[in-house]
């Protein structure tokens, strides 16, 4: 898989990877003699070692992440019934949020910043995916999600494309963000269906960013807030240690 993408990587970005990769080598030997150097009880040391290392993966991932590459798509038969749910409470605890009341607030990076309804959201242009929800806790479904193409939405609004990073705080405390080009993909979608009826509470009302090209905890639910930044936002479970970038 990641030989197969190797050879993918088109030759001009090839030789910048190369690069990428021998830095990243070198940085792991300096890791080396950094640590033997120090305690390794000196744990916030080790901690700041193991981050600088983690965010150089990170553009590594970047660099070889193909904005065009489209995940594997499927038939509605194989759509997994009932679809199972996943967060860091019970399902019995999701938060409920007031549809009618409700309006997504935009921040940072965006010419218009003007809060969206969601008929709003629901009359800009539509569509669908049947794809893998793969999480890294060892399962993976095949889900049908519907909504705005999010390169769709970023471009209304004005987002500036240039920025690095698009990040997301959701109804329950969790928060999450996201690689410009990954938000750019043609599979990323601002999510306000699933199968054919409105995104049920459990899966993330009023509507997730669901993303086939990356691992199921980079798909926040319950989105509240979606900002465009060039400071690094981290995430729920990033800032606990999970790899930033997991593309898949
Ligand atoms: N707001 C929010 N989004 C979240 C999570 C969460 O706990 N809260 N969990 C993530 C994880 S780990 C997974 S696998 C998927 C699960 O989505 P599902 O319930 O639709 O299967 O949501 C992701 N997005
Ligand atoms: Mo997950």
């Amino acid at each position: 898989m990641t030989r197969q993408r190797f050879l993918e990587v088109p030759s001009g970005r090839l030789h910048d990877l190369e690069r990428r990769l021998f830095l990243k080598r070198s940085l792991s030997l300096g890791a080396v003699s950094l640590l033997s150097g120090c305690s390794l009880t000196d744990n916030e040391t080790v901690q700041k070692v193991l981050h600088a290392m983690s965010r150089w993966n990170d553009r590594v991932q970047g660099a070889i992440f193909d904005p065009q590459r489209l995940a594997p798509t499927y038939p509605a038969s194989a759509i997994a019934r009932p679809f199972p749910f996943n967060a860091f409470y019970r399902e019995d605890e999701a938060p409920e949020v007031d549809g009618e009341a409700f309006r997504l607030e935009l921040a940072g990076l965006v010419r218009d910043r003007r809060p969206w309804s969601l008929a709003e959201l629901n009359a800009l242009p539509q569509s669908s995916q049947i794809t893998r929800h793969v999480c890294v806790e060892g399962w993976s479904a095949i889900g049908q999600w519907g909504g705005v193409p999010f390169r769709t939405f970023l471009e209304r609004v004005g987002a500036d494309l240039t920025a690095r990073y698009v990040g997301f705080k959701c109804a329950d405390d969790y928060y999450t963000s996201i690689d410009m080009a990954t938000a750019l993909h043609p599979q990323t979608l601002l999510a306000l269906r699933f199968g054919d009826r409105v995104l049920p509470r459990s899966y993330g009302f009023p509507m997730k960013l669901r993303m086939p090209t990356k691992l199921g905890f980079k798909n926040p639910k319950h989105i509240m807030a979606i900002y465009v930044t060039n400071m690094y936002p981290g995430g729920y479970w990033e800032d606990q240690g999970y790899n930033w970038f997991s593309g898949l």
